[in-house]
């Protein structure tokens, strides 16, 4: 809590072009906390490099990250949009924390152990302690709620224990914050192999749906989609693929499962993908309009990303300040 306020706090990394799971999964939901929390929502830059980037390109994500918090409805008048390198403390009490963390805790990572798998030439210790600079980012703003996917709830378990421990030898340090996981659009996976995450790293660009994709491609990529040899359109076991198609049309018409499953009664699969496929694309198109006309705009993606820094510093400082007196460090 901040001010007597609660606080909701989420990031996305520009390490590759979004996909609509982190828009289902993530950004969509931010905007449910404007009105009752005070909230930042953070380009997490830093987080980014713990797999190679290359600069021009992080540079260009980095913009397009902010434009699209906007564009998908996060007013920044109402929220603490910034980026994560603009706020040098992120990085200073994630040392704080590294302090506070057992080698144990973070091996137990799944993220670690998945990334370390795909990325065998780079296994980093930003990429083991990946963990430990998100509790910072989350704990530097005394944080009430995380609205993450699933596939980040073990990290947010894991700044609570963090959390929890530091207040221990230190009372009153931290807010121990909840994650918040959206029902519907909890996992959704990959168009190419639904038992897997999708992700804007995949470098199979048929499996992703990115949130810029234009119709025609999004429609392209729902029809190709993995399913099954079954034709009914019916949410099971086993049915991975129509599964993951019926979530995304469910978040993104709003209609059920058993809606969904009415409508589609006595139809073929052909039908379904292009309902899918449409919904999507009808879904996204505002936001694509709206991004466009900012990115458009770079001196006012600047100044977003100025106004941003300047609030979000002002309180990850005074958390700063109260830890490092705390711990005994010495003031001049
Ligand atoms: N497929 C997904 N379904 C639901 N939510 C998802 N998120 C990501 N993918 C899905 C949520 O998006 C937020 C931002 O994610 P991130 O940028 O911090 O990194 P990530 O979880 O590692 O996402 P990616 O797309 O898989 O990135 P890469 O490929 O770079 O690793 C988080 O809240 C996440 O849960």
């Amino acid at each position: 809590m901040l001010n007597e306020q609660l606080v909701s706090y989420s990031g996305v990394q520009p390490s590759g072009n979004l996909t609509i799971g982190n828009y289902l999964g993530a950004i969509k939901n931010f905007s449910l906390y404007s009105e009752k929390y005070k909230t930042f929502y953070c380009v997490v830059d830093e987080h980014a490099i713990t797999v190679r980037q290359i600069p021009a390109d992080l540079r260009r994500r980095t913009y397009e990250t902010l434009a699209l918090y906007v564009a998908c409805g996060l007013d920044p008048e109402k929220n603490t949009l910034y980026v994560q390198s603009h706020v040098h403390e992120h990085a200073e009490l994630a040392w704080i924390l590294n302090c506070f963390t057992g080698f144990g805790e973070l091996s137990r990572m799944t993220q670690f152990k998945d990334k370390s798998t795909k990325h065998a030439d780079n296994i980093n210790a930003g990429l083991f302690t990946y963990p430990t600079l998100m509790a910072a980012d989350i704990l530097l703003y005394q944080t009430d709620v995380v609205p993450v996917g699933i596939d980040q709830k073990q990290h947010v378990e894991l700044c609570r224990d963090i959390a929890e421990r530091f207040n221990q030898v230190y009372p009153g340090s931290f807010t121990v914050p909840e994650p918040i996981i959206s029902k519907s659009g909890m996992k959704i996976m990959s168009l190419a192999d639904p038992t897997k995450k999708m992700s804007k790293s995949d470098e199979n660009t048929n499996a992703v749906v990115y949130i810029l994709d234009d119709k025609d491609t999004i429609i392209r990529k729902f029809k190709r989609a993995v399913t099954d040899s079954d034709t009914c359109v019916r949410f099971a076991e086993g049915k991975d693929g129509i599964n993951n198609l019926i979530t995304i049309y469910s978040c993104f018409t709003g209609k059920t499962i058993e809606d969904i499953e009415r409508e589609f009664d006595g139809k073929g699969y052909g039908d379904f993908k292009l309902a899918v496929g449409e919904a999507c694309a009808d879904a996204l198109a505002p936001v694509q309009t709206k991004f466009k006309e900012l990115t458009a705009d770079k001196t006012y993606l600047e100044s977003l990303m100025k106004k941003g820094a300047e609030e979000a510093s002002y309180y990850a400082r005074r958390t700063l300040g109260k830890i490092q007196k705390k711990l005994g460090f010495v003031k001049i």
